[in-house]
């Protein structure tokens, strides 16, 4: 079985039961005008990680791994948005209102759509979900159920929030996670770091982390 030198300690994992989840690699929170930057964030630090991010998705890809996509984004209606998640922020230009990259946050919209760079391939899955943590009023248990996964690679954006939060909610849920921790990112590089200290924390409170040349050596010895 594969082991990778992981934070606090190894982490074995079978690819045949582990998922890559990739989270909310979206124009929304990549690119400027998209509901990131209306926020008042710099997107560059998320940009850093799209192509360690591909190189991800080949490694689970040529491995036989699953690949998961999650994508934050509500119905047209905002039937799916609790009216706090609208208000919050106070913006002029916030969750449902036209901006640069079409109805923000909103499903079929430019900007909810994937960076061009790591669009869904034919195989992998989507999860579209309307709050921060990925097994929120979605159906992902049952399905990572159906599909005899155990172990979750998990990466994306934001390190602090979204991947955060879906790693929290899949550890209490009995996952087995590791947080690969240059494929994520965070508008504030002081949170991410903390966020991986604190996850590891503890024994592994919430899980593993570890670089993406770690799993490359663990899965492609002769890289090592
Ligand atoms: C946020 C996310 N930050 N994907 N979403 O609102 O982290």
């Amino acid at each position: 079985m594969p082991t990778l030198a992981a934070r606090p300690y190894a982490y074995a994992f079978d690819p045949a039961h582990t998922a890559v989840v990739l989270i909310d690699m979206q124009r929304d929170f990549l690119e400027p005008g998209g509901f990131g930057e209306l926020l008042g964030n710099d997107v560059r630090p998320l940009q850093a990680i799209v192509p360690a991010c591909q190189r991800l998705l080949a490694l689970a890809r040529a491995q036989g791994m699953q690949v998961l996509h999650t994508q934050e984004a509500h119905d047209p209606l905002l039937a799916d948005c609790p009216p706090s998640k609208k208000a919050r922020g106070g913006l002029a230009c916030g969750i449902g209102d036209p901006g640069p990259l079409g109805r923000v946050l909103v499903a079929g919209e430019p900007g909810a759509d994937f960076v061009p760079a790591l669009k869904p391939q034919p195989g992998d899955l989507v999860i579209r979900k309307p709050g921060k943590g990925a097994f929120h009023a979605t159906g992902l248990d049952a399905i990572l159920h159906a599909r005899g996964i155990t172990h979750l690679l998990i990466a994306g954006v934001t390190t602090e929030v979204c991947v955060q939060t879906t790693m929290r909610e899949a550890n209490d849920r009995g996952y087995e996670c590791l947080l690969v921790e240059d494929c994520a990112a965070s508008y504030f590089p002081a949170f991410h770091a903390a966020v991986v200290e604190m996850l590891v924390a503890q024994g592994g409170i919430v899980g593993w982390a570890a670089p993406l040349a770690a799993l490359e050596a663990a899965l492609l010895p002769a890289s090592a």
